[in-house]
């Protein structure tokens, strides 16, 4: 039976990944974690183990891990992209530091392991459309620099020491639940809040400025899917690129304006997430994911776009 610990759980995936953790191998079997306890998380830290544990600090983490027996981590505690370039030493104390704590851990007690890189572990010089799985990976910010050693330490992990680490490259996640903690690809979650209260919205990212995105319940069911997959299917493992669809920021206004008619979108660009978005790929080749472990997003655009709308109005008390 697996005894998960669950690092930054109170996050955008944390949040929704926790909960359904928690359906699937029992409450008590899945301790989630975060560095404090959150305002606004309340319902989640009552409904199962939970644990305050900083990722930086080693200590707390091996209690927290020895205390519950926990046999699997999730570790999603991290600083995104945005944040990241605001505040680069942070981010690589939390994100390099951070992991190289959980994998030490995790050698020490015997624990798998999985954690999310990014399409931000590629950069200005890597194939633009249909990105290969094995492709050149030079980021230019803080966040993808640990992305791609994150991916490179957590191989060397298994290489190593035969740590079971897995991982997958995700591309901006769009969910209702959490907001998003301070990335590039936020706008097409804040795009479905603005859209409902305001019936318009300014994007700080440009015209035709494609990135991967995906759907929340599809990011859920890539981690547990990956997590339950054969280990001897898995050639990659850290980490696989996925993704459910590509578009711009009038390609998701487009989609609201089939559900909200009057819907009007007009930009004023950032230019550092601008520039962050343009060294990302346009769009993902994932047919490693499909290959080896049997990956199939289920919703597009559209079906995304209803289902996000149908729940933030309830949400909003709209
Ligand atoms: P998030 O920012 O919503 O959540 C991360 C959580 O980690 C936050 O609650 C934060 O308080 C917590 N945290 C920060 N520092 C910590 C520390 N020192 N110790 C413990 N907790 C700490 O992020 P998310 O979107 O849930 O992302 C989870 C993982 O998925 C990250 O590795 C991220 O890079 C990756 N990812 C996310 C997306 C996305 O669009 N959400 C896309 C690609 C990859
Ligand atoms: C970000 O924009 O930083 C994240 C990501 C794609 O990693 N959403």
């Amino acid at each position: 039976m697996r005894r998960i610990l669950v690092t930054g759980a109170l996050g955008q995936i944390g949040s929704e990944l926790t909960v359904r953790l928690r359906e699937i191998y029992g409450e008590s079997n899945v301790v989630a974690s975060s560095k404090s306890a959150k305002d606004g998380h309340e319902e989640l830290v009552a409904s199962g183990p939970f644990e305050i544990v900083d990722v930086t600090n080693r200590e707390q983490l091996a209690q927290a891990v020895q205390k519950h027996k926990i046999n699997t981590i999730i570790h999603l505690a991290a600083i995104l992209s945005a944040v990241g370039e605001q505040n680069p030493h942070l981010a690589w104390e939390v994100n390099i530091n951070g992991l190289y704590n959980v994998l030490e851990v995790a050698r020490h007690e015997n624990c798998s392991v999985f954690t999310p890189s990014s399409i931000a572990a590629f950069g200005d010089s890597t194939p633009k459309d249909k990105t290969p799985q094995d492709t050149i990976q030079r980021p230019s910010t803080m966040y993808g620099v640990t992305k791609v050693a994150g991916e490179l330490l957590c191989d060397y992990y298994f290489h190593k020491f035969g740590v079971d680490t897995r991982g997958v490259r995700f591309p901006g996640l769009i969910s209702y639940k959490t907001l998003p903690g301070g990335g590039t690809t936020d706008y097409a979650v804040h795009i479905y809040y603005e859209a409902l209260r305001q019936k318009r919205y300014t994007s700080y990212i440009g015209p035709g400025t494609k990135m991967d995105m995906m759907y929340m319940p599809d990011a859920l069911d890539a981690i547990i899917n990956l997590m339950e997959a054969d280990p001897k299917k898995l050639i990659h493992r850290n980490a696989f690129n996925v993704t459910a669809m590509s578009f711009a920021p009038e390609d998701i206004a487009r989609s609201i304006q089939k559900f909200i008619p009057e819907f009007e979108l007009d930009f004023d660009v950032d230019p550092v997430r601008q520039a962050i978005a343009e060294s990302w790929p346009n769009s993902l080749d994932d047919s490693a994911a499909r290959e080896e472990w049997g990956w199939s997003p289920k919703y597009d655009l559209d079906a995304m776009t209803e289902d996000m709308l149908k729940n933030l109005k309830i949400k909003l008390g709209l």
